[in-house]
């Protein structure tokens, strides 16, 4: 009698705690009125959490973001969905988490469209909501069904999952074909000299880096000893495409004409628009144009990062110019966290002096532990949100909901919240739990907690030189009181364990 009590009391309390949280969902979610700005993701390519001045650590100064954190809400436990780049782009348009797709892995060049066209996409949403979608940058998702001809038009690739405009890099700046693809078709190419690209052997006859060591202008530490473009020794190989090929110290202003291009075009036409803008820096290799050079002390990645700071401020002056800052939405965030020595002599690791791209944070990119997901998070619209800071866990697989709340879309994607208000500064309840990924591995963040579950695989990834997280043995951090991840309270509080175990399997499934 007394068990059959209890069972009806806890369905009555779970029925309660349904009730309300629902109710409050709803009240707290949704006290945005609809609204169409225009919308800009501003996302870099393995920026860490304390690379950004703002965030309070480190020794880079980085004015132009600082102006977007100061002026905006600066969240401090923001979260890119991976630890590498693929699989947070693929989230951070679907809202799905990466892990779900088995394919969501570090693509090659030559790797296939990894987004189904039939899924739902934030460009897709948005278009229905009467926008103009474009892209403009690093894309990293795959392009085409199979084996790609460079030489016709590419698709399906970015306009096919709802994109109307697209000026991209296919895959990584150290990956080929090194050419700029504007809306399905390869820039300055000229028939006459076709491109072909291979991952599995070189052609004929061209040169590489093993073969040809003494044409590198950057040298290889690890992998990168394919084709040679511009002097720096890539991932595959390439032949043909002469006048096609970009210039690596111009990519930052290359990329940036193309997006200034994109806004006038838009504010002429008179119509909303969503900018995807996904700069190249500070990934490897790192080429900031000569005017960058020296600026930051810290070698190539400290002066690219200076330079995807001044492009960060060029933006915000032509939205200021075109008179649209203030019906602007700003995301800032990064794909993953950050490395040092990510396959090229490049002097990351030496000039690094007493700056720490992690801030507090332990691990790196490709890691489990925070630094590998957790990363430089800010929303900014001026007039709009009132500049604060908020510790909300929030993490980019919310954009989708949260953008179709704003805009008055009835889309969801199932992986995502809708945390508007939380984006807007307008309540600081965050998502309740996470589970994150680094390479295909999965660890679950709930309140304050973090949870690792035991891991076969190197705790030291050494060539990049960072803590992958990987451990025999279950690990558990208090984030709130050891943002470091300096114990593990595993053994000292199973009852806890037992816990985010639960909710990780209620997730992932067992
Ligand atoms: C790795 C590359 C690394 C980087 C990374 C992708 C080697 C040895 N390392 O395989 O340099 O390109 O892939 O980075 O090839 S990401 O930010 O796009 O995920
Ligand atoms: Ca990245």
């Amino acid at each position: 009698k007394n068990r059959i009590f209890s069972k009806v009391t806890g369905l009555f309390l779970l029925g309660i705690t349904l009730f309300t949280s629902c109710g409050s969902d709803q009240s707290q979610q949704n006290s945005q009125p609809k609204a169409s700005p225009n919308i800009i993701f501003i996302y870099l390519d393995d920026l860490g959490y304390g690379d950004v001045s703002a965030y309070g650590v480190g020794t880079l100064s980085t004015p132009n973001m600082d102006r977007l954190a100061n002026g905006g809400i600066r969240f401090t436990n923001g979260y890119a969905s991976s630890a590498t780049c693929t699989p947070s782009r693929f989230a951070l348009l679907t809202g799905m988490y990466p892990w779900r797709n088995a394919d969501a892995k570090i693509l090659s060049g030559t790797a296939p469209l990894l987004i189904d066209t039939a899924q739902l996409t934030i460009p897709k949403l948005l278009k229905e909501q009467g926008y103009h979608t474009g892209i403009v940058g690093k894309w990293h998702l795959g392009l085409g069904t199979g084996s790609v001809d460079w030489n016709q038009e590419i698709s399906p690739g970015p306009n096919q999952v709802g994109f109307d405009y697209s000026h991209i890099l296919a895959a990584t700046q150290d990956r080929v074909p090194t050419v700029y693809i504007d809306n399905g078709r390869v820039l300055n190419l000229d028939p006459n000299d076709p491109i072909m690209v291979n991952y599995d052997e070189n052609f004929e006859g061209e040169p590489t880096a093993l073969t040809h060591p003494e044409l590198l202008t950057m040298k290889w530490h690890h992998g990168h000893n394919n084709s040679i473009v511009n002097g720096i020794p890539r991932i595959g190989f390439m032949k043909g495409g002469e006048k096609a090929k970009w210039s690596d110290i111009d990519m930052a202003d290359h990329f940036l004409g193309k997006a200034k291009t994109y806004v006038q075009d838009r504010v002429k036409a008179g119509e909303p628009f969503f900018l995807f803008y996904a700069l190249q820096e500070p990934h490897v290799p790192r080429t900031p144009h000569p005017r960058f050079e020296g600026t930051s002390g810290m070698g190539p990645r400290g002066d690219a990062i200076l330079e995807a700071d001044w492009v960060v401020g060029e933006l915000l002056k032509e939205l200021e110019e075109q008179g649209i800052l203030e019906n602007t939405l700003i995301f800032f965030s990064s794909d993953n966290g950050p490395v040092l020595n990510d396959g090229y002599y490049d002097d990351a690791v030496e000039k690094i002096g007493n700056h720490t791209p992690a801030g507090p944070l332990r691990g790196g990119k490709y890691s489990l532990f925070e630094a590998g997901t957790r990363v430089p998070f800010i929303t900014y619209w001026k007039g709009t949100i009132q500049p604060g800071v908020s510790d909300a866990l929030v993490t980019q697989i919310d954009l989708l909901a949260s953008l179709a709340a704003l805009t008055g879309s009835e889309k969801t994607a199932a992986d995502s919240e809708n945390l508007i208000d939380v984006l807007m500064g307008k309540s600081q309840k965050g998502r309740e739990a996470f589970v994150l990924e680094a390479t295909t591995k999965t660890a679950l963040r709930a309140g304050d907690w973090l949870m690792i579950p035991p891991y076969n695989g190197l705790e030291v990834a050494a060539q990049v030189n960072i803590e992958l997280g990987n451990s025999p043995e279950y690990q558990l951090y208090n984030l709130k009181e050891d943002i470091g991840q300096t114990k593990n309270l595993a053994q000292t509080n199973p009852e806890k364990l037992q816990e985010m175990i639960s909710i990780f399997e209620g997730i992932r499934g067992p």
